[in-house]
This record gives C-alpha cells, structure tokens and sequence, in this order.
C-alpha cells in the first residue's frame, strides 16, 4: 500500500494536517523538473502531476515560469530539503515542491519527493518510490500520489487502481492471436493471423534484436495520401467489457495511430449482402521519440451509440502517415481486464449504459466494411490527418 509507505524524513508531527473534506485555502504546489531514464518520460511525469494537481484545485506554476524562476539551476531528488524547501517558499510562495526522477524502463520505478516548507523548523519530506509496469499505471499511480501530497484522503475515482484489472492486465490471456508476428501463415510470406502484406510493407527480422517484426516503408505520396493500414484478423468482442491495448512501435519518422475498431455483424437488407461493418473505434496515439522503440497502453470500453449495433469483432489497424519512412511494429497486446456489468434491471435504465461511457465512434454514415479499400471512397472515416 502506497500510503503505508510513505515516510516522513522529519518533523512529521508538525507537518500540516490531511484534511478530512477539501482543504480551506487551495495549497500552491510547485512541480520542479523530473529526471528519467528514458529520455522525455520525466517532463510527462511532472505534467501528469501538474494536471492532477489542478484538477484537485491546487494552484500550480507552468513549467516555463517554473524554469525561469530556476534560472538554469538543476533541481534532483537528491538535493538537500533544505534547498527544494527554500525554492519553494523565497521563489514560488509554495506550500510545498515536489520533484522526482523516473528509473528504468518498463517496468520504472518512480521516486517521488515532496517537500513542504516549515517557519523556522526543518522542512517536512515525503518520499516515495512507485514500482510501475508501464505508462498507463505510471499515470495511475501519479494521480494518487497527488491526493497524498496534497493531503487528501485517497479516493475511489476512477484514477484509482484496481488490483483486479492489473492482476488480469498481467496474467490474462493475449486475445490478439501470433502478437509478435512470430508465425508464419499457411503460405510463409507473412504472420499467421493477420493481413496479407501490402506493398510497402515487409515482414522482417527485427532489426534491434530477435524475431520478427511488421515493417512500413512508406513513401512520399502514400505519406502524404492515405497512409499504410495493417490490421489483425477478427477478434471476438464483448461490449461493455474493459480492455486494454498496447503493442511496441519504432517509427523513424512517420506519424502513427492505431485504430481499434468493433464491428457489428448486419444481416443481408435492401439488397445488401449480410457483413460486418465498423460501428465502434478506439483511437490510440502512440508517442515518443522517434529512431527507438517505445509502447502505447490505453484501456477502452467498447460499445455504440445506436442500439442493434453493439460492436461483436475487434480488429487492430495498425495506421502510419506524414511524413513518409519506416516503422517498425511489435508485440501487440489486447486483453480484457473488466467483465461487462450485469444489465440493469428493475425500472428500466437509471443510469447510462456503461457500454455508452466510451461512444466510439457509432456514427451511421460512417460504416465501412472490414476490408479497407485501396483508394478509400469519399466516406472513408477521418484519420485526423494534419
Ligand atoms: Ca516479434
């Protein structure tokens, strides 16, 4: 339990007391630079925290006032509580600063720091260090240390972790069949399980290490048109159940996005054949630094917004575009982390569907059947392209 691990280094009885209900004045806190290994994750933890921070009605100070009121000083874990105590209040008028380093790489281990500053007595200090799997429970557990610096009680929000959902994140099965692109198909010119290779795509060795990867190597036109799609076979879905995405990605220039998109099965009407058309999407961003591999981990709740329409089929599409170049893809992971809550019964539906909580992307206009086209039709859906 993280709050039984927090540990105050001094004067912990004189430190300001947690308040049961919100605090009376909002407490100013000053997010100092965070350090980490992996290059660009410590600014994204400081502004998960800022965020939180905000949101719980703390005042905040933005990173670039932050960083002219440093005036280049380097700021650490390491530095004295006397010193982060002393920026905090001479510089900021803070009641408390805080700064952290982000160690490893998947899993990290973030160490937290906060330090309230105290008239005329040492400063108090928190100091924690939170074991994380990935970017999505870095995020989580970010969100809770917040309400403990702020000394407020830990809450049942949504920010929350639920042990459950991280047990089954763990050790559920991958519903994405041959995720690693390790299987070759009946055929032996691409993976089992997943679309036929395109042109300028390759299935490949991977080039940092072992295995194979899906490879893009996009050009010029194809950037700046339409991009490259790769999608997985069908995967059957059950709406209003959490699941959890996430899969390695390597681009060398490309933007990416990954689609996770349901699909209803229609039955033959008005001449059309029966077929699956897409009534759900999930849109993924994948970040990070380019030229090195980094993961993209995002929880969704499948549903739609017009009823006979619940999505049964997932596919993954694997989307890149401007600018043109290579990307590599790996390691793709979907696992359901939450069962669908039981329907609602009694007197009708009180409370919206929790199939509804995420709407996707239910619009009627924009169904299209499972196979992308190759030149896409003029109700192809928007890919947000700049
Ligand atoms: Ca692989």
């Amino acid at each position: 339990m993280v709050l039984a691990a927090l540990a105050a280094r001094a004067g912990a009885a004189e430190g300001p007391a947690a308040p049961a209900e919100a605090p009376p004045k909002p407490m100013a806190i000053v997010v100092l630079p965070f350090t980490s290994e992996e290059e660009g994750l410590g600014p994204k933890v400081a502004e998960m925290i800022r965020t939180k921070a905000r949101r719980l009605g703390a005042v905040t100070y933005d990173p670039s006032s932050v960083a002219d009121a440093l005036g280049g000083e380097a700021v650490s874990p390491d530095a004295p509580a006397e010193r982060l105590a002393a920026i905090a209040r001479e510089r900021f008028k803070a009641d408390v600063a805080v700064t952290g380093h982000v160690g490893g790489r998947e899993p990290y281990e973030v160490r937290l720091l906060a330090v309230y500053p105290a008239a005329g007595g040492r400063p108090r200090v928190l100091e924690n260090r939170y074991p994380c799997a990935n970017h999505h429970v870095i995020a989580i557990e970010m969100a809770r240390a917040v309400r403990e610096v702020l000394g407020l009680p830990p809450s049942a929000d949504p920010d929350a972790l639920d042990p459950d959902a991280e047990r089954r994140w763990r050790e559920g099965p991958n519903l994405v069949r041959n995720p690693g692109f390790e299987q070759p198909s009946a055929a032996g010119t691409g993976p089992a399980d997943w679309q036929e290779s395109e042109p300028q795509m390759a299935w490949t060795g991977n080039p940092d290490g072992r295995g194979k990867v899906l490879k893009f190597d996009m050009d010029g036109p194809t950037a700046e048109g339409y991009g490259l799609d790769y999608y997985s076979d069908w995967i059957p879905l059950e709406a209003g159940a959490t699941y959890r995405f996430s899969c390695r990605y390597k681009s060398m220039g490309p933007t990416l996005k990954v689609f996770l998109k349901g699909y209803h099965p229609f039955e033959a009407s008005a001449g059309y054949a029966a077929q699956r058309r897409e009534t759900y999407r999930r849109q993924v961003h994948p970040y990070g630094e380019a030229g090195r591999w980094n993961t993209v981990t995002a929880d969704f709740v499948p549903g739609a917004t017009r009823a006979g329409q619940l999505p049964e089929f997932l596919k993954v599409d694997l989307y890149a575009y401007y600018p043109a170049g290579v990307v590599y893809w790996d390691d793709v992971v979907l696992k359901k982390i939450r069962d669908a809550p039981p329907p609602a019964d009694g007197e009708g539906s009180r409370a919206p569907r929790p199939a509804l909580a995420d709407p996707g992307y239910g619009d009627g206009s924009s169904l299209r059947s499972d196979k992308p086209p190759v030149a896409p039709a003029a109700q192809a859906p928007p890919k947000e392209k700049p």
